[in-house]
């Protein structure tokens, strides 16, 4: 194979230093050339031979759907080629999208919102937040698997959860949660569908937190919340000890499980790791509804607030004692299996959900749910699987995945002779979240794992004292582990969910029907106009609506004149029915810009307070006659 043809395969030498001996050698030898394409790239793929290259215009086996931290927003790969496909605005505010700026996403953004928060953002001049820390994506499920329906996602940052459409992959809900603090690990329930969405309020805080309860944290609680996933509305709260890391659920659809890493309630440091011993709280999702149907609670902020701390004696919850501070909680595929890792404690813990209705029925001690408590090494945060009975921990200080035995760590738990660790990776470097190809569903693939190191160090070109963080695939089909890709990203790829192609399909256009821009249909109507055939401008005293559409190259209106002071909307609608073809409205020196989809509508509303000639363009390349695409908004002076 000469070098131009090693290069179009897609097999670098890294690559060939990394497959399988058999193949790299077959490639080197001329021969794996033939070889691949008798297999098929895409069943390559799917059996996680180690090819993670794809050929040009070749396509992902899996959508992975990547959390982006602290930037806000949600983000889309094709997996395991790690190539970025999309980021879909959440939380922060996108210029190329408009996000945080058109009406439409304005709306999103708000109608979630208090009126408390509402007030004291407008007294800062602002209508929503302009940040947010975006931890865990997951996927809306049915039956113990993903359904291709939603993604949900926490903001820790402003204690909210999103929602994003995947027909449009656009975010359509934002709640802001209520009564919580910081909404940090989040799940969607998986049987028998989504159902309840699962949040943990991170940090406690007094109830009623109005400065009349202040430095007494025997005063403050935390709040775990179960969201209706297709209302997006809050069912029920409930009221725990302990501050809230991660949550996951069962797939009986019975109980979900928080872990708690300051079960002493701690201030500080030392107060919050004082403790050997920290616990989960197992939530009985049945007795919690018939409480919260017989009125054993309190409403506040509009939700049911039901009590299930430790010592309140009440059939909603049970503690597990875990050791010590407990991060991660990942449900095995086996549907049976609930680990929780250590963190702290070099040990993860096997809870057997067979187990928890006798701590609910007869009391038992909450130490008999856990059936296996292997040692791994230092620093287990968070769980992964294969679906084949084994599991994949990452080890934050020992920067190491180990891949362990279920079954072997319960048998050596009731005493029998085995080491259930079957091998281990270095990664690097300190790993967080890891997830394997389908793994947190019943269709575990045990294909492929990534592991998501906070840290990149050494490992690419150094671009100053902020570096990338590093995301590394690794091949679990044999039981040694490859690391065979490193993927540097920024800031900050917590979790992220591997999905399996063919279970997401989303639309190549809008629907014109679409509730995503229903209010400018609606208005469009009020005024007498067809968003699709009408471009006109309608003046509603000093209110100004300009109804203009889009087909490349050029807008439905060369220009349009307003009066300095107007408070101007401008909507437009996108004619273009070809796949790909997306326009802008960029108001240049007005700080505004938004992308238009095909068939969309989207708007904007602005105070046109500069006069003169304003050129509008369009900012999203579309047509070989892109930069003619463009037209003046004519100012007219105050007094003109
Ligand atoms: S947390 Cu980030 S490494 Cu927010 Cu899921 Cu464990
Ligand atoms: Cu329309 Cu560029």
């Amino acid at each position: 194979m000469s070098a131009e043809e090693t290069r179009r395969k897609g097999l670098s030498r890294r690559t060939m230093l990394t497959a399988s001996a058999a193949t790299a050698a077959l490639a080197g030898s001329g021969v794996g050339g033939a070889l691949l394409p008798a297999l098929g790239p895409s069943k390559a793929l799917a059996q996680g031979m180690g090819h993670h290259n794809l050929e040009p215009g070749e396509l992902d086996p899996y959508y992975g759907f990547w959390s982006s931290g602290q930037t806000g927003e949600l983000r889309i790969l094709g997996f395991p080629s790690m190539r970025e496909l999309m980021r879909v605005p959440v939380f922060n505010r996108c210029s190329a999208t408009g996000w945080g700026q058109t009406n439409e996403s304005l709306k999103v953004l708000t109608e979630g919102l208090s009126q408390e928060t509402k007030d004291f953002l407008a007294a800062r001049g602002k209508v929503t937040y302009d940040n947010g820390d975006l931890h865990h994506p997951h996927m809306s499920f049915t039956d113990g698997t993903y359904d291709g329906r939603y993604l949900f996602m926490n903001d820790k940052a402003n204690t909210r959860v999103a929602r994003v459409r995947c027909d449009v992959m656009k975010c359509d809900k934002i709640i802001e949660v209520p009564n919580a603090h910081d909404i940090h690990g989040m799940r969607p329930q998986k049987y028998p569908r989504t159902g309840y969405v699962f949040a943990n309020g991170e940090h406690e805080a007094p109830l009623v937190n109005d400065g009349s309860v202040l430095d007494d944290p025997s005063k403050y609680t935390n709040i775990f919340t179960a969201i209706d996933g297709d209302e997006m509305k809050v069912a029920w709260q409930v009221m725990v000890s302990g501050n809230l890391d991660n949550t996951d659920c069962d797939y009986q659809g019975k109980y979900a499980f928080s872990t708690s890493y300051n079960s002493e309630m701690g201030m500080n440091l030392a107060e919050m790791t004082a403790n050997e011993l920290d616990h989960v709280v197992v939530f009985n999702l049945k007795e919690i509804e018939k409480g919260v149907a017989a009125g054993d609670v309190q409403m506040l902020n509009g939700v049911p607030v039901i009590d299930g701390r430790k010592g309140s004696n009440k059939k909603y919850t049970r503690y597990i004692p875990i050791p010590n501070s407990p991060h991660g909680v990942n449900t095995a595929p086996d549907k049976r299996h609930v680990v929780i890792n250590g963190k702290l404690s070099p040990t993860v813990s096997i809870i057997d959900v067979t187990k928890l209705d006798a701590l609910f029925e007869s009391d038992a001690d909450p130490r008999s749910a856990v059936v296996g408590e292997p040692e791994l090494g230092l620093g287990p945060l968070h769980t992964a699987y294969d679906g084949k009975g084994n599991a994949f921990t990452t080890l934050f200080l020992d920067s190491q995945v180990v891949k362990w035995n279920i079954d072997k760590a319960i048998r050596k738990f009731a005493g029998e002779d085995v080491d259930p660790i079957i091998s281990k990776v270095d990664v690097h470097y300190q790993p967080g979240h890891n997830s394997t190809s389908m793994g947190e569903t019943a269709e575990a693939d045990g294909a492929w794992l990534i592991s998501m190191n906070k840290f990149s160090k050494d490992r690419f070109l150094n671009v100053g004292p902020l570096k990338p963080e590093n995301e590394q695939v690794i091949d679990i089909s044999s039981d040694a582990m490859k690391v065979v890709h490193d993927g540097p990203t920024f800031a900050e790829p917590h979790d992220s969910i591997i999905v399996r192609a063919d279970i997401v399909k989303p639309s190549n256009l809008w629907k014109r029907d679409d509730p995503m821009f229903a209010d400018a249909v609606k208005q469009a109507a009020a005024d007498g106009v067809d968003l699709v055939s009408d471009d006109t401008v309608i003046r509603d005293g000093n209110k100004v609506r300009v109804y203009m559409t889009s087909l490349a190259p050029q807008y439905g209106l060369e220009k349009f004149t307003v009066k300095q002071g107007d408070e101007v909307t401008v909507y437009v609608t996108n004619l273009d029915d070809i796949d790909d073809v997306t326009h802008g409205f960029c108001l240049s020196n007005y700080g505004i810009a938004m992308e238009i989809g095909p068939q969309a509508t989207s708007s904007v509303t602005f105070t046109a307070d500069r006069p003169g000639v304003h050129w509008f363009y369009c900012q999203w390349f579309c047509h070989a006659l892109h930069m003619e695409m463009r037209g003046r908004m004519l100012v007219e002076p105050r007094g003109a």
